[in-house]
């Protein structure tokens, strides 16, 4: 099945008691059972809901993994991957990610004994120099939340396989449509399922995608242990959103693509962060693994001024200035004062996360629309 089909019919059945088409919203915290542990293969909630299972299975599916996992939030399926370690374990992880993940790895985990090397992936070789017996994980996030850095998940593999160490890759930016990381050989495939997979920034939502049955067993074992799971009307909003996932990101490619040319051609921007230019400094592993480029790009104004980044954003219009990314509608966002403010600026300033840094989450709109308003926003500086 290709994927275009996938996201409308993959691992799904209609609903065996009705024929219902897309599957109720089963609003039940538990199941009637004939005899103790007889039951029609659902006992409580936390554990398995048949709503939830219908949109574990789409993600796997999409993933081209065999077992999916949904979680309350991106964060609390990152709290999952990071539960199979023990204390003493190290895990070596990209520099430049989303600030809450930097915040759970180093405020939440490293009190348990686990311990957190940042670097930047983009060069693989680092790797062999940082990898030790403690190592179990390498955390990929590709393209980088904000810089929009693209690692090389292959090459990351080839390192990591023979020693025994397992590779995440957070695949929030780029969604199954542009790249699948299972098929490039890593372990375990993580969303923030709020974003594009969802697509109408209406629900928040984590997944996990494996392939290696034992793998899976653990997670499910911690899915249910630690209970963060998401609830049944959660689970239906985005298997409705994942229906449409392919027809979303071919628009916010098209736009971003359109939105990048345009600002790397404007007088008054220094740098434009998108991996479909020929001049991003990792282009052409961009082109290598992804399909397509995406809908999420970051630029920085000349002279590096932070006012005028936050003049820019406060005159956007039809870019509404918000946390999270990857719906309908285009987002700004300036990362250094919201989404990655949790990372100490000495840290953040290393990888490119500069006060002059604007984020755009380029939507579906028109766009003509989005470049008026971009021109006008940029025209008051
Ligand atoms: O917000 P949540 O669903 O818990 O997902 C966390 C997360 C994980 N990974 C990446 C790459 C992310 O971008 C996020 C969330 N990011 C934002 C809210 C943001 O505006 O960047």
């Amino acid at each position: 099945m290709k994927f275009n089909t996938k996201t409308i019919h993959g691992n799904q059945k209609h609903d065996p008691s009705t024929g219902a088409v897309m599957p109720p919203i089963y609003q039940t915290s538990t199941y009637a059972q004939e005899s103790p542990g007889k039951h029609k293969g659902f006992e409580y909630s936390r554990t398995g809901n048949p709503t939830r299972s219908a949109l574990e299975n789409a993600f796997a599916s999409i993933e081209n993994g065999q077992f999916g996992f949904a979680f309350a939030s991106g964060l609390a399926a990152i709290d999952a991957v990071i539960k199979l370690l023990n204390p003493g374990d190290e895990v070596i992880s990209t520099s430049d990610l989303y600030g809450g993940t930097y915040r759970i790895f180093t405020k939440v985990f490293e009190k348990y004994g686990i311990k957190f090397h940042f670097t930047d992936l983009s060069n693989v070789a680092i790797l062999e120099e940082l990898i030790n017996d403690n190592t179990k994980l390498i955390w990929v996030e590709t393209p980088t939340n904000p810089m929009l850095n693209i690692i090389d998940i292959e090459a990351v593999v080839a390192i990591a396989k023979n020693k025994n160490i397992l590779v995440a890759v957070d695949n929030t930016f780029a969604t199954p449509y542009l790249q699948q990381p299972l098929d490039f050989g890593a372990d375990i495939v993580m969303h923030s399922a709020t974003k594009y997979l969802g697509g109408h920034s209406d629900v928040v939502m984590g997944a996990l995608v494996v392939n290696d049955k034992e793998l899976s067993e653990k997670l499910y074992f911690l899915q249910n242990a630690s209970g963060a799971i998401c609830g049944p009307m959660d689970s239906f909003l985005v298997l409705r959103g994942l229906k449409t996932l392919h027809v979303r990101m071919q628009r916010h490619c098209e736009n971003a693509s359109v939105i990048a040319k345009y600002l790397k051609n404007h007088s008054k921007i220094e740098n434009v962060y998108w991996p479909g230019l020929t001049t991003h400094s990792n282009h052409h592993i961009a082109k290598k693994q992804m399909n397509d480029f995406g809908g999420m790009l970051s630029f920085s104004t000349k002279y590096n001024q932070k006012r005028d980044a936050i003049k820019v954003v406060e005159n956007l219009k039809l870019f509404t200035l918000a946390e999270s990314l990857g719906g309908v509608e285009s987002l700004s966002g300036h990362p250094a004062s919201m989404t990655h403010a949790s990372i100490p600026k000495e840290e953040r300033e290393k990888t490119g996360v500069t006060d002059s840094l604007i984020r755009l989450s380029v939507g579906i709109e028109d766009v003509a629309d989005l470049l008026e308003d971009l021109k006008q926003a940029l025209s008051k500086i």
